[in-house]
């Protein structure tokens, strides 16, 4: 039942949005505990600089526990838990889709409409904001919309035979490449075949690669063991499918899985997205070399590419064209130094602009680029020898702040891999009694988050 509230109410969907270990989940859950945490009294407060936090209007929020029965919750709690217990850990990597509604209440600015709202005693509104998490596997499924099984299996065959994938495709390229397309369809060579492909993309994975498909071999969730996953590219295809062939019953499965598995995930939690962050992950990628690297920036190329709006884009259905910002972020910033931090920024928009090669994404929507810590696991110091910054922080096992240097962001996109000397820490959570309480530190999540829904909340 909707109470009058609720429709006085007004509802932002904000997509987080990101490849996997990007940082999706610790955003999620820095944003909602930092709004939850959020008091007005202390100076030191986490939401310092975003504007109805400054501006005394904020008044608070809670979680919604009623809001999806459908849907698992997002793990806020357990989330938090992790990040604040005795020996603080990142949380677990997500393997299913999950949503949460926070309601956040905050009085109205100074304006017209506020002193209309006000006559009628209405000085205080409500913003409901609901947030998705998914595994960013999934993501990379969203390019596999606009192509059909067989253009899509010769992308990934050609994907499979380069660099250090070659040797990590062996067993399943022969295993396929023994037995024409134009042979009958066994469901049992099928699953055979299916199962090689899917230790090759998780040999990918642990190879640090991202461009995966398809998302859901990796983590099924609630598709484990279901038909629609009991196919893979197939090499040398023909111009033909005969009825009853391997490479006609695999075309099926291909379009099965596109209607019943990629469409219905994305029309069901991305339909109607008002906002949008990306979370783009470019220290990791870099700490991890050049095909790593590349790999990242080729599958964040083709998303989006998908992502192009207007009538006949692929995705003009889904994406809706309520769209009206887009963030870019850079993640874990904490991990260079103060200096570095707007360096970050820049290569990662020219980045985004080498990749977004036919202006998709710059001119469907208002875009910016951010370096962003959701939840801060450093600080910032000097050696004390030659006065060059530095970081404080903690690897797995140290017991205490440790100051380490993380090297130099490279200024040009493609970076120089020869002269390229930076390096990415493993840093866990400090142990911070304050985080639990008053929330988590962060870089730029207050600016980010005025971005985002800081218009809804005047
Ligand atoms: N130092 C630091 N590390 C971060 C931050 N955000 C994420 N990380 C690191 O990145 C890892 C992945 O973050 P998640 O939020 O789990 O990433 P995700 O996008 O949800 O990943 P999937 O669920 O696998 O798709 C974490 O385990 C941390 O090691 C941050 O703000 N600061
Ligand atoms: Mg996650």
């Amino acid at each position: 039942m909707k109470t009058l509230e609720d429709l006085l109410s007004r509802r932002i969907y904000l997509g987080v949005t990101g490849l996997s270990r990007a940082g999706k989940t610790v955003f999620v859950t820095s944003l909602l505990h930092n709004l939850l945490r959020a008091d007005p009294t202390t100076e030191e407060s986490p939401l310092r600089g975003f504007d109805p936090f400054d501006e005394g209007r904020l008044v608070g929020a809670v979680l919604r526990h009623d809001a999806n029965a459908t849907v698992p919750e997002f793990p806020y709690r357990k989330a938090v838990d992790a990040l604040t217990g005795e020996s603080p850990q990142w949380p677990e990597p997500t393997r299913g889709i999950s949503r949460i509604r926070a309601d956040i209440r905050f009085k109205r600015a100074e304006g017209l409409g506020a002193n209309a709202a006000a006559q009628f005693g209405m000085t205080e509104a409500t913003l409901q904001l609901e947030i998705v998490d998914y595994p960013g596997e999934w993501l990379v499924d969203l390019p596999m919309l606009g192509q059909d099984f067989d253009s899509w299996s010769s992308t990934m065959v050609a994907q499979a035979q380069r660099g250090s994938r070659a040797e990590l495709a062996r067993e399943w390229l022969a295993f396929v490449s023994a037995r024409a397309p134009g042979a009958d369809h066994d469901e049992e060579w099928a699953e055979q075949a299916a199962a090689l492909y899917t230790d090759y993309l998780h040999a990918c994975n642990e190879a640090r690669l991202r461009y995966l498909q398809p998302g859901r071999f990796l983590h099924p969730a609630d598709l484990k063991g279901a038909s629609v996953l009991r196919f893979c590219p197939l090499p040398n295809l023909g111009a033909k499918a005969p009825p009853g062939s391997l490479h006609a019953a695999f075309r099926g499965k291909f379009q099965d899985y596109q209607n019943k598995v990629v469409r219905a995930f994305f029309r069901k939690h991305f339909a109607g997205l008002d906002r949008q962050i990306v979370l783009v992950d470019t220290l990791t990628a870099l700490n991890d070399g050049q095909e790593a690297f590349d790999d990242m920036s080729e599958a964040l190329a083709n998303i989006l590419e998908s992502f192009r709006h207007g009538k006949n884009s692929l995705l003009g259905w889904l994406m809706g064209r309520r769209i009206s910002r887009v963030l870019f972020a850079a993640t874990k910033a904490d991990h260079v130094i103060r200096g570095d931090r707007l360096h970050l920024e820049n290569l990662t928009r020219r980045m985004l602009h080498v990749l977004d090669e036919k202006n998709t994404i710059k001119t469907a929507a208002d875009i910016d680029v951010a370096s962003l810590a959701s939840v801060r696991a450093t600080r910032d110091t000097r050696r004390t020898d030659n006065g060059r910054e530095i970081l404080l922080g903690r690897r797995p096992g140290d017991i205490e702040d440790t100051p380490l240097e993380p090297g130099a962001i490279p200024l040009d996109f493609p970076p120089d891999w020869g002269a390229l000397n930076y390096r990415y820490w493993d840093f866990q959570p400090l142990p911070d009694p304050g985080w639990r309480h008053g929330g988590f530190p962060t870089l730029r999540m207050p600016e980010i988050m005025n971005f985002l829904i800081g218009e809804d909340l005047r």
